[in-house]
């Protein structure tokens, strides 16, 4: 049944522990300060279960870029510490960037490998 997500260590205060829906392809958090939990993620190919959650305290938007061009309609959007969204876009195998369209994120692009 749902795992639970190891929150980041460190920091004055006690992070949330995020629970993730069991079937979740591919599990993104965002982290203090504008950056995603890891520069790499991959995913099987064809349609993906996507989890983000928020471990920051401002807004995210995450997309799925190929060659710096939009693919699919998945945006998912954490506003606030504790957020959390899903959503599935479904992908061939090869080199993807898990990215935040948030104005001033762009140190949130991170690798995603499909295969
Ligand atoms: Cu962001």
């Amino acid at each position: 049944m749902p795992l639970v997500v190891l929150a980041a260590c460190g920091g004055g205060e006690s992070a949330p522990e995020t629970t993730v829906p069991a079937g979740v392809d591919l599990v993104v958090k965002a982290v203090s300060t504008i950056r995603w939990d890891a520069s790499s993620y991959s995913a099987p190919a064809g349609e993906i279960d996507v989890f983000l959650a928020n471990d920051d305290n401002v807004n995210h938007v995450l997309v799925v870029l190929q060659d710096d061009k939009v693919v699919g309609d998945l945006e998912l959007e954490v506003k606030k510490r504790g957020d959390t969204d899903q959503g599935t876009i479904t992908l061939e195998p090869g080199e993807y960037r898990i990215y935040c369209s948030t104005p001033g994120h762009g140190s949130m692009n991170s690798t995603l490998t499909v295969s």
